[in-house]
C-alpha cells in the first residue's frame, strides 16, 4: 500500500483516538440541547435519524447534480413535501438553501431581477439579514410601523408602495416574539399592486400550518394567498433537522431562470441559486426527518411545544413575571428591568435565554426537546436570580 493511501485510509488507531479526545474537550465546552438547558435557541437537537442519513451522504455535493443523480432526486421530494406543506401551485418550484438568511437572499435577488427596483417593505420585526440583504444587493430597506400587537401595520403598505418597490416582506413567526404578520391582507395588497410578496417563514414554517387543530392560528399564510410570490422555511429550526437547511419556495418554476448562471464544467447546464458545492448531508437528513415524522408527527411535535409554552407562560406569570404579549407560537417573550443581567446570572447556573433588548425583554423558545420537566427545573433557577436582581 502506497504512503498516501495508506494516510488517507488506513486508521491509525492511537492517532484517531487522540483527535477524538480533543474534539470531544471542545465538545464539552458546548451547550447540548439534550441538557434542556437551551431555552433561547430556535434550532433542535436533530431527530435521531437525521444524523444517520447525513452520514450516508457526507461524500455528496448537491452543486454537481450530474454525480449526485440520487441526492439531487433526494432534494426534489423534499422539496416537494414542503411545496404541499406551503399548498402550492403546480407551477411552483423551489431551492434548498443554508437557512433563513439565504432563503431571504434568495428571495430579495429574484424580487430585484424581475422589478429592476432596490426597495423593500419589511415590517420594523424584520429579521437582520435584510441588513445583509441591504448592503449585499445595494437595496433599501422601507421599514413599516408595527401595530400593539407588534404585527406589520398593513394598512401602511399601500402608502408605501412605489415605481421604486422590488418586494414587500411579511413574517409568518417573527424572530424576537413568534408573531404572524397579517399574511392574507398583505398578499391582497401585493396581489391588486402586482408586487413581489416573500414570506419569511423561516421560523414559523413548520409549525403553523398545525396550529389550526390545536384551534389556534386559523389564518392562512401560505401559497393558498394568491399574492404570496415565494416563501422561506427552514427545517433546521422546528423541522426538527440538521443544520444546515431551509427551502425557499417559489410561486413561478420560471423565476429560478433569474437567478441561474450557465454552469457546463459540472454536467448540468445551468446552476440555481447562491452556492455553488454544497453537501447533500444536511438535505438527506431533513428528507430523512420528513419522511419518518410525516405530517402527524410534525402535529404531534406542534402540540407538544404548544402545551410547554402555555404550561411555561403559567409557570412564569405565577411567579410574578409579566409577558410582552400572549404567544402565538412557541416562543415566549419576558418583560424584564435589566434583561442582560438576568441573561447573564442564568448563564452562570448553566441555563441559556435570549435577550431581546429592543423589548426588554428574555426569549424563550419550546423547542421539541424542551419538555415541562425541563421547564420545572429552569423555574426555581429564575425565580432565585429574579428575586436577587429586584425583578420580582
Ligand atoms: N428569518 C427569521 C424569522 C429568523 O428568526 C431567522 C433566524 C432567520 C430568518 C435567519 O435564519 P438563519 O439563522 O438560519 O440564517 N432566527 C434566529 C435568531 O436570530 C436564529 C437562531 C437560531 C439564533 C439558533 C440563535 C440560535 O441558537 O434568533
Amino acid at each position: 500500500m502506497s504512503y498516501i493511501s495508506m494516510l488517507l485510509q488506513k486508521v491509525h488507531h492511537d492517532r484517531e483516538k487522540e483527535i477524538l479526545k480533543e474534539l470531544q474537550e471542545f465538545h464539552e465546552k458546548d451547550y447540548h440541547f439534550n441538557s434542556g438547558h437551551i431555552l433561547g435557541s430556535m434550532c433542535s437537537q436533530p431527530h435521531p435519524i437525521a444524523k444517520k442519513a447525513y452520514d450516508i451522504f457526507l461524500e455528496t455535493n448537491i452543486g454537481d447534480p450530474g454525480l449526485f443523480k440520487g441526492t439531487r432526486e433526494i432534494e426534489k421530494r423534499f422539496i416537494f413535501f414542503i411545496q404541499n406543506l406551503l399548498n402550492a401551485p403546480p407551477s411552483a418550484s423551489g431551492l434548498t438553501v443554508s437557512g433563513g438568511t439565504e432563503g431571504n437572499i434568495t428571495g430579495m435577488w429574484i424580487a430585484k431581477q424581475l422589478s429592476q427596483n432596490q426597495e423593500i417593505i419589511i415590517p420594523a420585526s424584520a429579521h437582520f439579514s435584510f441588513q445583509k440583504i441591504a448592503t449585499l444587493m445595494d437595496m433599501k430597506l422601507k421599514p413599516i410601523p408595527l401595530t400593539s400587537d407588534f404585527k406589520m401595520d398593513a394598512a401602511s403598505i399601500k402608502k408605501r408602495i412605489s415605481s421604486k418597490t422590488a418586494a414587500v416582506v411579511g413574517i409568518a413567526g417573527s424572530t424576537d416574539l413568534g408573531v404572524i404578520d397579517p399574511i392574507e391582507e398583505i398578499g391582497e395588497i401585493c396581489n391588486d399592486e402586482h408586487v413581489y410578496f416573500h414570506v419569511d417563514a423561516a421560523f414559523g414554517g413548520f409549525i403553523i400550518p398545525f396550529l389550526e387543530k390545536l384551534g389556534l392560528h386559523q389564518g392562512k399564510f401560505d401559497f393558498s394567498i394568491d399574492g404570496v410570490s415565494s416563501i422561506s422555511i427552514d427545517a433546521h429550526k422546528m423541522g426538527f433537522a440538521a443544520i444546515p437547511l431551509g427551502t425557499i419556495i417559489l410561486r413561478e418554476k420560471e423565476w429560478l431562470d433569474e437567478i441561474s448562471v450557465l454552469s457546463s464544467c459540472i454536467n448540468s447546464t445551468k446552476q440555481a441559486g447562491i452556492l455553488g458545492t454544497r453537501s447533500g448531508g444536511p438535505v438527506a437528513a431533513g428528507y430523512a426527518v420528513t419522511r419518518y415524522l410525516g405530517l402527524e408527527g410534525y402535529q404531534e411535535i406542534a402540540n407538544h411545544c404548544m402545551d410547554t409554552t402555555f404550561y411555561a407562560c403559567e409557570q412564569f406569570q405565577n411567579m410574578g413575571l409579566s409577558l410582552v404579549i400572549d404567544p402565538e407560537l412557541n416562543v415566549i417573550c419576558i418583560r424584564l428591568k435589566k434583561p442582560q443581567k438576568i441573561v447573564t446570572m442564568l448563564e452562570q447556573k448553566g441555563w441559556r435565554v435570549n435577550p431581546v433588548d429592543h423589548l426588554s425583554s428574555i426569549r424563550i423558545v419550546c423547542m421539541p426537546q424542551i419538555t415541562k420537566e425541563h421547564i420545572d427545573n429552569f423555574i426555581p433557577v429564575l425565580k432565585e436570580v429574579c428575586k436577587k436582581a429586584g425583578e420580582i
